[in-house]
């Protein structure tokens, strides 16, 4: 899979030193991205990060290094949050050389205006989800669990961790998908007509009918079967996903963007 574009984006790596793979896995892909003008991180770096101390307790320092080192090498590298992550923080920005972009954003990318978002919060038929999300989304919960020792953090970690795999089971597969409601919300209220967001685990590229205008919402995958990214680049932007490849083009008469299958 050939990185084309001078701006990548990924999401939902879901890095931990339980699975070593993984590790390995991103610390070789940011060797493929020497050169690349841009990263951007949308969230679920991590599996989990319970504030910016956690890197060595959790074994993810080998992670810092290898993005510390993407961006020494000259890649600019802009990282939002995901409801696994979202206690990542100025510390590790500063150790790592990554901006903290905050959620939902709006960014002129190979002069595209982009919608950026994890896309769990586009999720609003999960109503466990975003109940769980607006209590950690307080800045006083924040604070009072960062302020508790790393061991405590982890223990709760952990329970909250066992609780969400359960309750996963139970849920259908309708509800852990966005909402298309929020979806169109989101995009009416921005001035784009390109979202880009993970979290949902289901990558593709679809296209949605807005009052005035035709836009589209490109879904990352995850990175259980390789590297999923986006490469956006003037005239396309390529999804790679699962040794696959979804192309955005851009019409040269009037500038529309047309979906291409590979063969
Ligand atoms: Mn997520």
């Amino acid at each position: 899979m050939d990185i084309t574009g001078p701006v990548v984006l990924i999401s939902d790596l879901h890095l931990t030193a339980e699975e070593p793979s993984g590790l390995e896995r991103f610390e070789a892909f940011t060797r493929r991205l020497q050169g690349v003008r841009q990263l951007y991180i949308l969230g679920d770096l991590f599996e989990y990060w319970i504030g910016d101390d956690s890197a060595e307790p959790l074994g993810l320092t080998g992670v810092c290094t290898a993005l510390k080192r993407l961006h020494d090498s000259g890649t600019e590298i802009t990282l939002m949050t995901g409801n696994r992550d979202f206690l990542l923080g100025q510390d590790f920005c500063k150790n790592t050389g990554c901006h903290l972009l905050p959620e939902p954003a709006e960014e002129d990318i190979s002069g595209y205006r982009i919608l950026l978002q994890h896309g769990d919060k586009l999720c609003t038929d999960d109503i466990n989800h975003q109940q769980h999300r607006a209590t950690v989304d307080d800045p006083l919960w924040r604070e009072s669990f960062l302020n508790k020792s790393f061991s405590q953090r982890h223990s709760l970690a952990q329970a909250g961790r066992s609780l969400s795999e359960s309750g996963k089971r139970y849920q259908s597969a309708d509800i852990m998908d966005v909402n298309q409601a929020a979806v169109e919300k989101a995009l009416l209220n921005s001035r784009c007509s390109l979202l880009i967001h993970g979290h949902t685990h289901r990558p593709g590229i679809h296209t949605i009918t807005l009052e005035n205008r035709t836009a589209w919402r490109i879904v990352l995958g995850d990175w259980t079967a390789g590297p999923s990214y986006m490469c956006v680049a003037p005239e396309q932007l390529d999804l790679h996903f699962e040794g696959r490849v979804l192309s955005l083009l851009q019409s040269k008469e009037d500038h529309t963007l047309r979906l291409h299958h590979d063969a």
